[in-house]
């Protein structure tokens, strides 16, 4: 079905593995040099598909690196800071979480916020490819994933079992117009000066506004403030958002952690309970006025209205309910490259601003993924050869406009050429 010669298949493989060996940093992988100097969470667990590949080995390690980040009450943080790098604001000594709660001596220095939890569901991918030998490092894993999981049923559960994201970073969907009302809510107030690092890299068009760093950063400022002891945080902060990324990842993860406990000979009963609990969150985000699933500002108990790309992960997270189908189609039928970040019918889509319209591959990713295990098989090869031509087109970037696949962001991108190499390309085929 792909137009494109074995040659030039070869070519783009080869560029793909190129990237994540251009980015490793020996045992963990940064996103991209330069713009993004550390381990962040969720993209490392995709650096762990696309290395699996053709390095099992290292994709266990990318994986072991992420979790041995993880904090002693289970939180695995969204940035893990290696080795110091002053071209990335902010930095481990704006997050300030050496003595906060619940980390734990001797970790390595870190955010105090989450990611969507990807891990388990690349962990049992790798072990998928490595069966037998992969056994001890998926037991060395288990219970670190496990206790990732119980960390958000304790910390970002609504009263209805959804997942709530307390910083717009935690939902790795930056500047979406999920955030709008919430941010609205807190005047940044006492942020002390900054420089951001972010537009000397990229054009500042493609990224959030200076109105949405002040709030990144007071919301930075007020977990420090209270050593990011979560209790507080529950009760005091302004930002709590229930999100369908947040939701929908975890109940995907649960999913497959209890395949993975299944392998292990472990007990199921609390995972189970954790995905009915999920369910019944899902059910609450389903917003009949859009169509589609919707994240909920918690201070108000209103629907943001937002149709994005992470109301279509209800597939990746095993739901058998269709009735997202038809907005799903609507979406896919006004721009080329697959599921852009944002509406493209609604005022305030913006092609080229980071979560507020470009297509990302990863989300394209679970998205087709899920639609495939799904049995809808035309919507999710629509997806895969948009995003096949997305990147023989434009390359391995962070992001694309999805109109004309204007590339966006950073270059050199990890978690592009990781779904590259774990999903998208064609030779995958043929291996078939
Ligand atoms: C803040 C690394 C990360 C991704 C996020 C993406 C972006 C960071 C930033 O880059 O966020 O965490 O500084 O913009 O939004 O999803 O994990 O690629």
């Amino acid at each position: 079905m792909f137009d494109m010669t074995e040659d030039r298949i070869k070519r783009l493989d080869a560029e793909a593995r190129r990237i994540l060996q251009l980015n490793d940093r020996a045992g963990y992988t940064v996103p991209t040099s330069g713009l993004y100097p550390y381990q962040w969470n969720w993209d490392s667990a995709f650096a762990a598909l696309g290395f699996a590949q053709f390095d099992i080995d290292r994709g266990w390690s990318e994986l072991e690196t992420l979790m041995a980040g993880q904090w002693e009450n289970g939180m695995v943080p969204h940035i893990q800071f290696h080795v110091d790098d002053p071209g990335y604001f902010p930095g481990a000594g704006i997050w300030g979480t050496d003595d906060a709660i619940g980390k734990g001596p001797g970790r390595v220095p870190s955010s105090g916020i989450s990611q969507p939890p990807v891990a388990a569901s690349f962990a049992l991918r790798c072990y998928q490819l490595d069966e037998g030998a992969g056994l001890e490092r998926l037991r060395a894993l288990y219970p670190r994933l496990a206790a990732f999981h119980r960390w958000f049923f304790a910390h970002r559960q609504t009263a209805d079992g959804a997942m709530v994201v307390t910083h717009p970073w935690e939902a790795g969907r930056d500047n979406a117009p999920d955030w709008d009302s919430a941010m609205a809510g807190i005047t940044p107030e006492g942020v002390q000066p900054y420089t951001r690092r972010d537009t000397g890299h990229v054009n500042p068009a493609m990224r959030p506004t200076k109105d949405d760093y002040d709030r990144y950063i007071w919301l930075v400022q007020f977990g420090r403030d209270r050593k990011w002891d979560q209790e507080k945080l529950a009760a005091e902060n302004p930002f709590r958002v229930a999100d369908p990324t947040m939701t929908f990842t975890l109940m995907r993860a649960c999913r497959d952690l209890k395949i993975i406990a299944e392998v292990l000979g472990e007990d199921q009963a609390e995972i189970s309970g954790w995905i009915e609990r999920l369910e019944s969150g899902a059910a609450s985000l389903w917003n009949e006025e859009t169509g589609a699933y919707d994240s909920r500002n918690e201070a108000t108990g209103e629907f943001n209205h937002c149709v994005t790309n992470a109301s279509f992960l209800c597939w990746w997270a095993g739901l058998r309910d269709d009735r997202s189908l038809t907005v799903l189609n609507r979406v896919l039928d006004q721009v080329r490259y697959g599921v852009p970040s944002f509406d493209p019918e609604h005022e305030k889509f913006d092609g080229l601003r980071y979560w507020r319209g470009p297509v990302w591959g990863i989300m394209n990713m679970m998205i087709a993924t899920g639609l495939k295990e799904a049995g809808h098989t035309v919507e999710a090869e629509r997806i895969r050869a948009a995003t096949v031509a997305l990147i023989s087109e434009n390359g391995f970037a962070e992001y694309f406009d999805p109109q004309d696949g204007t590339p966006a962001g950073g270059g050199t991108f990890t978690w592009t050429a990781a779904i590259w190499l774990g999903w998208a390309t064609p030779s995958l085929e043929e291996a078939e």
